[in-house]
């Protein structure tokens, strides 16, 4: 009886709900991203087929989960931060693989992937423990996360991953760039819906707002528009290799 009417309360959304409003819109974005991503990869040769491959593969599993959020928070008017968590841990690795797959040219070896997917496993994983576990150390643990952060921050700006987009060189080098400015910028938009939504010293210097507005925001600037640009890159490089 209960699961009942909570099915008949998901199917209500208020249009002053601008949270529900952009759980709703990211579901769709979500999966017409994932459409068009899947639905473009008998134009490209195997070399970059994967790469547009886990683009929609990184916009598709998020779609399933703005599913389940968009219904967790028409249902308790609450955080979905568990199902939010468990889609980062899936498809921030994924991301960290586009990396090493767009510098395999270069010679790219697996210990760079790995070590980029480690990184993004701490700080998700010291994310979650401070603002569903251990909350009253939000801000400790957001630190520790924030460190893991700026690891990968420094291994794509000036690490040996730089070092191999400047000798792939060409349209790699400018692909890797446009990435790097999304870890730096689009990235940076999810510590600070981190600390609208914790509490911590930061309180009292961050503008109230919504966490999960600036995580939905986030989400489709960052999974939409990285996945694209592996797009234009696999585009660019077919055309040279026709
Ligand atoms: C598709 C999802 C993406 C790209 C998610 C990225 C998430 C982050 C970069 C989260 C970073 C955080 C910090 C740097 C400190 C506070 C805790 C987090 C997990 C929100």
């Amino acid at each position: 009886m209960k699961n009942l009417l909570l099915l008949d309360i998901t199917s209500k959304l208020d249009p002053t709900d601008y949270v529900g409003f952009t759980f709703f819109v990211g579901c769709m974005a979500m999966m017409a991203a994932s459409a068009f991503f899947f639905l473009s990869l008998n134009q490209f040769d195997k070399k970059w087929r994967t790469s547009v491959l886990v683009s929609g593969l990184i916009t598709f599993i998020a779609a399933v989960h703005y599913f389940y959020m968009r219904d967790y928070w028409a249902a308790n008017m609450e955080s979905p931060t568990f199902f939010r968590y468990v889609d980062w841990i899936l498809t921030v690795p994924l991301m960290c693989v586009e990396f090493y797959l767009i510098l395999k040219v270069a010679g790219a070896k697996t210990s760079l992937m790995w070590k980029m997917i480690g990184l993004s496993v701490i700080m998700l994983v010291t994310g979650y423990f401070g603002e569903a576990v251990f909350t009253d150390q939000a801000a400790l643990w957001g630190a520790i996360s924030g460190v893991a952060y700026f690891v990968i921050v420094y291994e794509i700006w000036l690490g040996s991953a730089k070092k191999l987009a400047v000798a792939a060189g060409g349209d790699v080098l400018k692909a890797h760039k446009i990435l790097c400015w999304f870890v730096l910028v689009g990235w940076a938009i999810y510590p600070l819906g981190y600390m609208m939504g914790t509490d911590g010293w930061y309180n009292s210097m961050i503008p109230a707002g919504n966490i999960d507005v600036a995580y939905n925001i986030a989400d489709a600037i960052n999974k939409i528009g990285f996945g694209l640009v592996i797009y234009s890159l696999a585009v660019k490089k077919q055309d040279v290799n026709a």
